[in-house]
């Protein structure tokens, strides 16, 4: 049986103050802030051969983002800020990308980053006080802090269908998308899965492909993006007054730069109800539907019924055929990450687009010429899609082994479900941080990250200002902490509808609650009356247990 011994503690291991691994939003920052500002030596590393974590990943046909730009963004700088111009207000992938790849040229950060290298375990060292951390080509460092900016939703999910690997044709997990794209054009094409990815893939390739088959499991509410450019007076506004614009992001519930509404939906009428749903339905964005026109949405079952009468009596407008209007219509909550798309439930009215109905009758095999489903009906394909989603929250820190105090592994910690501090670091794991891990404020990520990492940087400068070698959350906080997390998240309905959000698209993975409903400000409260506090939540030069 694998345990901590099988990572050796190797005397010539390179030291480093630090180790970073990953390059999207958090873990570049993190370079940036332990690097740049405060002069410590770090070593940096990714899986891939660039920066830009999930949008190097996910480069699939239709991949864009669907929060405001001006706020999926970094604030740190005002004059990055101000330089760099986004075309719209839910950027395109190659954007952001572009985006991310400024901003590692600007700041000079590629220069501690090994790209291509997968890390394949780390191991506290209680006598040396670091973290010994080897990598696939075999390499030992020691670094006294371990930053993990992992991702939220990187961990892939393919479903273990029989027959997978003996299709003939190609077949991509969507984020997993070969750099130089697929040809799609006069193809038979399969996608699995219709959550925020498929939506976007089915409505983007959709003109191009000779005939698109859609296998739906669960349908999912989803309503109009409306693409628009910024308005020129907004970004004037945002520049004119930065610091308040982004203290009031990070003010806010969900960080995405939104209007949040305090109105519950009973306090209006059926009438009154439609009309708000009609004005944001032709404002756009599955965000601002979600909590932009009433508070209760995601907490009350009339409310949610509310919202959602109102999308399936669009769909049923949109759908001319009625059988497909009603498998389109979710039997379920509106209580999923919300969707938007750009035109999918039009797709179905398309001659080459049809849905298949997953539920009815599941994948049984995939075949060397295509999908066979339960019915024994065969459906021949040329390209197999998988926007089959990812093993949220906990996946991808579990993907090679962690060893903390006595040799504890992170699996067997988050064996029954994780346990985390205010997503930023567990007990029984000295020095190590994560960035957006379990128990994240429910938010736009980039403003999340980088209040993150801030908090991160100023605690490790309190271990470096104290003299400190260890410096650990507290087993009672951090019990505590989930115990409020559990409570919060039980007045949602979020607790009762299965997604990711809480581990129930991953065959066998603990049913759990893994997210902070207290939201942005209550995670900034919290991190900032840690701070002001002289950090009360953490052991410092905590003694092993078994000592
Ligand atoms: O993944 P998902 P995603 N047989 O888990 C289906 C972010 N994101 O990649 O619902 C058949 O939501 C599964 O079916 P079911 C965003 O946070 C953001 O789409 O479990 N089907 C579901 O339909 C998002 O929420 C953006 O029944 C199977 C789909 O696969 C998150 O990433 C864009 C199956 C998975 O949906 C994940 O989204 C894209 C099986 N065995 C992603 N297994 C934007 O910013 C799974 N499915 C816009």
């Amino acid at each position: 049986m694998a345990d901590s011994s099988d990572i050796a503690f190797d005397p010539d291991a390179t030291q480093v103050d630090a180790v970073v691994i990953g390059a999207g939003f958090g873990g570049l920052y993190s370079v940036h802030k332990l690097r740049n500002e405060m002069g410590l030596t770090v070593q940096a590393f990714d899986t891939a051969t660039g920066v830009g974590g999930t949008w190097y990943w996910n480069r699939y046909p239709g991949a864009r983002s669907d929060t405001e730009v001006t706020a999926y963004c970094y604030s740190f700088d005002k004059d990055l800020f101000n330089e760099w111009n986004w075309t719209q207000r839910y950027p395109l992938q190659p954007e952001i990308l572009a985006y991310l790849n400024h901003v590692a040229d600007r700041y000079d950060l590629r220069r501690s980053y090994q790209f291509e290298t997968t890390i394949t375990g780390t191991r506290w060292n209680e006598e040396t006080g670091r973290w010994e951390v080897v990598t696939g080509d075999g390499r030992h460092y020691a670094a006294r802090f371990l930053v993990e900016g992992v991702g939220l939703l990187s961990s892939t999910n393919v479903p273990d269908f029989p027959g997978l690997s003996s299709f003939a044709g190609e077949s991509y997990h969507t984020a997993r998308w070969p750099k130089d794209g697929v040809d799609l054009k006069g193809k038979r094409v399969a996608l699995i899965g219709t959550g925020s990815t498929g939506v976007q893939v089915a409505v983007s390739i959709a003109p191009e492909v000779e005939h698109l088959s859609v296998f739906q499991r669960h349908a999912q509410w989803t309503v109009p993006a409306q693409h628009r450019p910024i308005a020129p007076d907004f970004l004037d506004f945002i520049k004119a007054n930065y610091d308040e614009y982004w203290e009031s992001v990070r003010q806010s519930a969900s960080a995405f730069g939104i209007h949040e509404s305090d109105q519950l939906a009973a306090s209006a009428t059926p009438e009154e109800q439609e009309e708000a749903f009609e004005k944001q339905w032709n404002s756009g964005g599955g965000f601002q539907f979600m909590l932009g026109v009433y508070a209760d949405v995601v907490a009350d079952r009339d409310a949610n019924k509310a919202a959602t009468d109102f999308i399936a009596r669009k769909i049923r407008e949109i759908v001319k055929d009625p059988e497909t209007a009603r498998l389109l219509t979710p039997d379920e909550l509106y209580a999923k990450r919300p969707l938007c798309d750009d035109g999918y439930y039009a797709i179905f009215n398309r001659d080459n687009v049809e849905l298949v109905d997953v539920k009815a009758h599941a994948i049984a095999e995939i075949t060397p010429r295509g999908i066979k489903t339960a019915d024994g009906v065969e459906r021949e394909f040329d390209v197999i899609i998988l926007a089959t989603g990812f093993d949220a929250f906990t996946g991808n820190y579990l993907k090679f082994p962690q060893y903390g105090r006595d040799g504890v592994s992170l699996a067997d910690k988050w064996a029954e479900r994780p346990l985390a501090w205010e997503s930023i670091t567990a007990a029984g794991f000295p020095n190590w941080f994560m960035i957006f891990g379990p128990f994240p404020p429910f938010t736009n990520q980039p403003p999340a990250h980088e209040f993150q990492v801030n908090y991160i940087a100023a605690l490790i400068k309190h271990a470096i200002d104290t003299g400190a070698k260890s410096i650990e959350v507290k087993g009672d906080v951090e019990l505590s902490f989930v115990e409020t997390c559990d409570e919060l998240y039980n007045t949602t309905l979020f607790a009762v509808t299965d997604s990711w959000i809480n581990g129930t698209n991953i065959p066998g993975k603990p049913r759990a609650c893994m997210v902070n409903v207290a939201g942005m400000r209550g995670h900034v409260a919290a991190l900032r009356q840690s701070e002001a506090d002289g950090y009360p939540e953490f052991i410092v030069d905590g003694a092993s247990v078994n000592a």
